[in-house]
């Protein structure tokens, strides 16, 4: 007979990187939510988490949940990771907390805000150009081009090679999966895309002005090496771009689904911040993340050992009905935050100023312009193993 109190482990048999799982996520998250605090899947050997509470707590305990064995399915201590780790998603504290303070001081919303005019000006300007098309891709034409033109303008990197940033995304996103199809697609171009992201990531490569140039001052004040600023710029790189698109691409799918709530939206502008909080929760773009318990820990009577990977479902906690009132449906005048899409504690998102002052930018110049959204295809997914989003949305708008 057993003498302790340790309670048997849900189990499950699902692959959340499967396509039948990332095409409709949404009744696994139930299942899994259901079946457990914390459950064991059995094809992987690792635990998940799905709910709000379980969710938010592994994700504020950095000391029992680490983020240095890698944040995808593939522990760093055990196989050597595609790209050497980096220094601020893929650390700990004491050198998380190093790199992590030169980023939060240049991505501080006031330090944001002064992009603010020049975000609005180029979102004002293709909002223009797709309205007057009548129909256009809410993907390539909009979720797309805007970051791709805003955001590497906001680094400081050349115009030249763009195009390597939407795939070296899929290689990251990708990566944190397991080494199926879709990671090894992803990975197929992997050579000149990671030399041109490198290429782009040294001090001689950046505008004097930049959001990049200004990691390297944080070298001349001696609070990082000249590799771990180029590291950082990486960083930026990596994480600015696919997360951003797929953000917007939701967000413009969200308000062809549900009309009603673009009108909502066009009747009182001062909602489109919460909007976009609606969006990130609803159809967060973000799904999943990883951990790594650094001991033997109990989750409700459940022991999880040391050294053992964890699966965050983020994606699922936004829709658990243990915290939310009606997680189905989309609200826009919900109060939205509490989501776990931007994460939350020392590794939550450090660039949601950026995040938001796009969205901001995007629907507010659509709320000027289009009466409404139409539908002028089926919308195409485009299957990730970490991000949630469309490869393509034909869409027809009616102008205001
Ligand atoms: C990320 C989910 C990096 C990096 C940082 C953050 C992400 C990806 C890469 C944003 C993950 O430091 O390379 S949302």
């Amino acid at each position: 007979m057993s003498t302790d109190t340790t309670l048997d482990r849900p189990v499950s048999t699902v692959d959340p990187f499967s396509h039948e799982f990332l095409r409709n996520p949404y009744p696994h998250h139930e299942a899994l939510r259901e079946a457990g605090s914390v459950v064991w899947l059995e094809q992987y050997g690792i635990w998940t988490m799905a709910r709000h509470q379980e969710v938010r707590d592994a994700l504020t305990d950095w000391q029992t949940y680490c983020s240095s064995a890698g944040v995808g399915l593939s522990d760093f201590r055990k196989e050597p990771p595609w790209r050497p780790p980096s220094i601020i998603l893929e650390a700990d504290p004491p050198l998380h907390t190093r790199t992590r303070a030169v980023l939060t001081r240049i991505l501080s919303p006031a330090a944001i805000n002064v992009l603010r005019e020049t975000f609005a000006r180029e979102a004002e300007a293709l909002v223009a150009r797709v309205v007057e098309q009548r129909e256009f891709d809410g993907i390539a034409d909009l979720a797309e081009a805007y970051p791709l033109k805003v955001f590497p303008d906001a680094v400081g990197i050349s115009e030249d090679g763009r195009e390597n940033l939407l795939p070296y995304g899929s290689m990251v996103f990708n990566g944190f999966g397991p080494r199926n199809d879709l990671f090894e697609k992803a990975m197929a171009c992997a050579g000149p895309v990671r030399e041109w992201i490198m290429s782009k990531c040294s001090r001689a490569a950046l505008a004097p002005d930049g959001l990049g140039m200004q990691i390297f001052q944080a070298v001349d004040s001696g609070e990082l090496s000249e590799a771990e600023a180029g590291m950082l710029v990486r960083s930026f790189l990596s994480a600015g771009v696919d997360t951003t698109v797929y953000g917007l691409g939701n967000a413009l799918y969200c308000f062809a689904h549900y009309p009603e709530q673009w009108t909502i939206l066009r009747e009182n502008p001062n909602l489109v911040r919460g909007a976009f909080e609606e969006v990130l929760r609803f159809e967060a773009p973000v799904q999943t993340f990883f951990r790594t318990t650094t001991r033997a820990v109990e989750v409700s009577g459940v022991r999880l050992g040391e050294g053992e990977k964890v699966l965050l479902f983020l994606a699922a906690a936004n829709r658990d009905p243990r915290r939310w009132d009606r997680p189905d449906v989309f609200d826009v005048r919900r109060r939205a935050t509490g989501h776990m899409t931007f994460g939350t504690g020392i590794h939550g998102c450090v660039g949601q100023a950026i995040a938001r002052l796009e969205s901001e930018a995007i629907l507010g110049a659509l709320t000027k312009r289009v009466a409404s959204f139409e539908l002028a295809g089926e919308p195409k997914p485009r299957l990730n193993n970490t991000l949630r989003g469309l490869d393509t949305l034909p869409l027809r708008v009616v102008p205001a």
